[in-house]
């Protein structure tokens, strides 16, 4: 664009509890300058759990400066579940929703884990089905994280919680006698809530949650996400293949890595 805005005007930056929310703020503000187009981008997806928190605090700095403003107001702001709503309206952005608009932008969210190849583990926060949903809708996807989520290399590294699966409910003993005979997975979770009691957790769309342990590094995530997606019962994976555009990784000193 032939426009130039000013540098952004902020007060100072809120204090934060620990060095590992700088990396995490430090990645999310540095993705959020260095990709959002006020000019041309007019839906945004804003994903969910801790660092996202920070995309969205940064796009409402934005929207608070009167060179901003103007643009920053006519952005949607599409969430992936009900805690990256509240984000959007506590930051005052304008919320929508993808049956509204189904082509989105950009896409900002976090990840449990990103390998070499820029694959991604996602769906510890239980929003799978919709950040992936968001983040295949839109035509940037940018990862926000700490440090400790970048892989040296393969999938399953230093995320040992297994992959996360949603399924439909009344499928789910299928599902994980598939996972263990069919895919000889290791072991299989089916996410509980609270306490035992509590039962499986259900997400957004009423689906439970399952999470896969195969013996190891996961060597070739994009195969595992077909035989995964192709048992009965099972909704979408966590396994997000071909999709993220950039992964912004944050350090505790306020350094950021990119990587793409
Ligand atoms: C969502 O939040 C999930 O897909 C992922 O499980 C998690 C990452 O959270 P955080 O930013 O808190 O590390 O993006």
């Amino acid at each position: 664009s032939p426009i130039q805005l000013p540098p952004l005007k902020i007060d100072a930056l809120p204090t934060l509890p620990n060095p590992l929310e700088e990396a995490k703020r430090s990645a999310a503000y540095r993705a959020v300058d260095e990709n959002l187009d006020f000019f041309n981008h007019k839906v945004i997806g804003i994903g969910s759990g801790s660092t996202v928190v920070y995309v969205a605090e940064r796009i409402g700095q934005y929207l608070k400066d009167e060179n901003y403003s103007k643009y920053v107001s006519k952005f949607i702001c599409i969430s992936t579940g009900f805690q990256s709503k509240r984000l959007i309206l506590d930051n005052g952005l304008n919320f929508g929703v993808v049956e509204q608009y189904p082509d989105i932008d950009i896409a900002f969210d976090g990840a449990d884990e990103v390998d070499e190849n820029l694959q991604l583990i996602k769906g510890g926060g239980a929003c799978l089905f919709q950040e992936k949903l968001i983040s295949t809708s839109a035509k940037k996807f940018i990862v926000v994280a700490d440090h400790r989520k970048k892989s040296p290399k393969n999938l399953c590294t230093n995320w040992t919680n297994g992959i996360p699966i949603e399924v439909v409910p009344s499928a789910y003993v299928r599902v994980k006698n598939d996972l263990l005979n069919k895919l000889n997975a290791k072991n299989v979770n089916i996410r509980q809530g609270g306490s035992f009691k509590a039962g499986p957790i259900v997400t957004d769309n009423n689906n439970f949650i399952i999470d896969v342990n195969f013996n190891g590094i996961i060597n070739n995530p994009k195969q595992l996400h077909s035989e995964i997606k192709s048992l009965i019962g099972v909704v979408e994976t966590g396994l997000f293949i071909d999709n993220a555009m950039k992964a912004y990784f944050g350090n505790s000193d306020g350094t950021v890595e990119l990587q793409e």
